[in-house]
């Protein structure tokens, strides 16, 4: 509200200085103190009229003041939402403030982050987790974050995110902002449809995406039909442990459709889940022996299906033990699916991409690619089609549920639309690729009221720029959506920055939705350099409690309590069991201590530090240069790892944050003697 009252002074002054609002600025703005009586405001508000003058000389539109107003954090004023974004090809999460559209974090997940010591002697381990066939993976394509849900409301304990590439799946504790447990899909080689969570966050979603045969299995494409398989994972999450339990985790098997995204009903269909999917034609291309290309066959069919899955039936076969075992992991059989009805499907118009809940829980929106609307599915309409058991069958046996019966509306967007988010205003906000732009269209049912537009109608455009993805909204695929703001996540940013070389950026471009009707203003363009991003969350910001110091001197982050190899003050030492040593150190501004650890070439080092600070910024970094070692040791902070000394010579470990003025001196000398005759005599 400040806010507001400010830009309205702002616009005010520009009006009283003679700024020209209609275009862009001609006139001069008048002298200070040479308006008489119209100065008064600008005094007493303590503004001078150098805005206008800045707003003139720099070219600024009325809309262009008004966006700055509206996305300027003064120094020390913190924003109000937080995005959780994927961040794409670099395995990582960025964590992003609105309205500021400032950076405030990469949170290193499924690849090695430096700054953190995440993969550089600590977070190894997880990183680990993540291993194929004992093949180490050291990047992801992360697409969909999900932060937890208690509720169908955010609570900002936990986030999810997966890597498309390699089927795996990751935990990050927002105590911490640390990335506790990765998964590796024990059946699938790939994803997409993940993660979405439940509104209990009871299970995170995994959905599949290429068709394969289950468990990593080799079979000739000339057997997909019988023998590829598509699936969706239900991964268990355990609040108290802070991890996914593969154990109480299972997967559906699905035809070999490949499943796209999923999203998990809510409010009245709480207990289902909806996965559309994009090659019901089960094209297996091969166009270099004559066949119809991948995107050509895969686009043949004018619909594609809609899996509409009963969760609470699945849950209950997988309980009473109807599932079988691949690769460990417990599976239910599509026929299972079929005979206990825990699978549906129903016809998707052309090359549909995303499924989205309404806030109600009452419509499933579906989006098609290559059709200019989106359409919207009753669940009522399905649970009354699936009583009545009218339904026709797919090649695989799964009923089918008619278009028809279950549809509740289609509304014309424009071309390529693909994702919808919501708003508290009874709108539905879709990305439109090929259009380049955010369209706002109005709900109907209980929404109805909320707007003064006719239900299921397109208001209003916005150009973004360019070719978006998903969208986000402030909340705005929870039971309770924010409205207020809504980013578009635009694939590339072409000419909006400064040229970087043919590797372009994509652009976050933050919308204002705070308001009804067609216009939405854009506020701000934020480039995104570091992969792509494919979707993000809006938390407001006073729901996240992280920590700022860990609760004790000697905590373990990745078990999220005290560590049995902390290191108190003056319990400093190191200790040699035969080729074995161990090191307890401690880290204080400005020593670490001990200084000097002298071990022999071909010891086996483990190696623990304590920071024993418990100040709000008493961060130390320990790195040993030669040994791929470095550290960030946060406040309370232990830390273990493990190295082999093969190479001898003198190392200088040192901290690595600047952590107060003899930061230089916090260092130490490790000393690794060679083994067996020196060479190194002169004499
Ligand atoms: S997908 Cu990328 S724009 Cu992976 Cu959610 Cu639609
Ligand atoms: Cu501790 Cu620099």
């Amino acid at each position: 509200m400040k806010r507001t009252i400010l830009a309205l002074i702002i616009l005010t002054v520009l009006i009283a200085a003679g700024c020209s609002l209609a275009d862009r600025p001609t006139t001069a703005p008048a002298a200070p103190g040479e308006a008489g009586s119209e100065a008064a405001p600008v005094e007493s508000a303590g503004l001078s009229a150098d805005a206008a003058a800045i707003a003139q000389e720099r070219g600024l539109s009325p809309d262009d003041i008004t966006a700055a107003l509206k996305v300027y954090q003064p120094t020390g004023v913190h924003d109000e939402y937080m995005i959780f974004a994927s961040g794409g090809h670099s395995g990582q999460v960025l964590v992003i403030g609105v309205p500021s559209m400032r950076l405030l974090k990469v949170i290193g997940v499924f690849t090695p982050e430096p700054w953190q010591g995440w993969g550089y002697g600590v977070g190894n381990r997880v990183l680990d987790e993540g291993a194929i066939n004992g093949r180490t993976i050291r990047w992801a394509d992360t697409h969909h974050p999900a932060l937890s849900e208690t509720e169908g409301d955010y609570d900002g304990e936990w986030l999810f995110i997966n890597d498309k590439a390699n089927a795996r799946v990751a935990v990050i504790d927002l105590r911490d902002f640390e990335t506790k447990q990765l998964l590796k899909n024990p059946v699938v080689i790939n994803d997409h449809g993940g993660t979405f969570v439940t509104p209990n966050t009871e299970y995170v979603i995994e959905g599949g995406q290429y068709a394969a045969p289950l468990g990593w299995e080799y079979d000739t494409l000339d057997n997909y039909n019988d023998t590829y398989r598509g699936a969706v994972t239900f991964w268990k999450f355990d609040r108290e442990a802070g991890r996914i339990d593969p154990e109480q985790s299972f997967l559906i098997e699905l035809p070999p459709y490949w499943q796209d995204l999923c999203d998990s009903g809510k409010q009245v269909s709480e207990g289902w889940i909806f996965c559309n999917s994009l090659n019901a034609e089960r094209a297996t291309g091969g166009v270099e022996k004559g066949n119809p290309p991948f995107e050509a066959g895969a686009s043949q069919g004018e619909t594609d299906y809609m899996h509409l899955i009963n969760l609470n039936k699945a849950e209950a076969v997988f309980q009473n033990g109807g599932t079988t075992d691949v690769n460990g992991f417990a599976v239910i059989s599509l026929q299972t699916a079929i005979d206990e009805g825990i699978l549906y499907m129903t016809p998707e118009p052309k090359s549909p991409h995303g499924v989205d809940i309404t806030p109600n829980g009452q419509y499933m929106v579906v989006a098609g690619k290559l059709d200019p609307h989106v359409t919207i599915y009753s669940f009522e309409k399905m649970l009354e089609t699936i009583e009545a058991e009218k339904w026709t069958t797919d090649d695989y046996g799964v009923p089918v549920l008619a278009l028809e019966d279950l549809r509740e509306a289609q509304v014309e967007l424009g071309l390529g639309p693909l994702h919808t988010q919501f708003d508290d205003q009874g709108y539905a906000y879709t990305s439109l690729f090929l259009d380049s732009a955010v369209a706002r269209w109005s709900l109907g049912g209980e929404y109805a009221d909320l707007h003064p537009e006719e239900p299921w109608q397109l208001v209003g455009k916005t150009s973004v720029h360019y070719n978006i993805g998903h969208l986000l909204a402030a909340e705005g695929d929870t039971v309770s959506p924010d409205g207020k703001y809504l980013v578009a996540m635009n694939k590339w940013a072409i000419d909006r920055f400064a040229p970087v070389g043919p590797l372009l950026p994509q652009n976050f471009q933050l919308l204002d939705i705070d308001n009804t009707g067609e216009n939405m203003q854009l506020l701000y363009d934020m480039p995104i350099g570091i992969g792509e991003p494919h979707y993000a969350q809006m938390i407001k910001a006073d729901k996240l409690e992280p920590w700022e110091v860990y609760p004790e001197v000697g905590w373990d982050p990745h078990e999220q309590a005290l560590s049995p190899n902390a290191v108190q003050l003056g319990e400093e030492k190191v200790e040699r069991n035969g080729s074995e040593v161990e090191v307890f150190m401690t880290a204080v501004r400005s020593h670490f201590t001990p200084e000097h650890v002298e071990i022999e070439q071909g010891d086996h080092v483990v190696w623990h530090i304590t920071n024993v600070e418990q100040a709000l910024d008493a961060t130390h970094g320990f790195s040993i240069p030669g040994y791929d070692i470095n550290l960030s040791l946060e406040p309370g902070e232990a830390a273990t790892f493990e190295f082999d000394a093969e190479a001898p010579g003198v190392f200088s470990y040192y901290c690595t944050e600047f952590c107060s003025a003899l930061h230089l001196e916090m260092t130490g000398y490790l000393l690794v003697k060679p083994s067996g005759p020196t060479a190194m005599t002169t004499e």
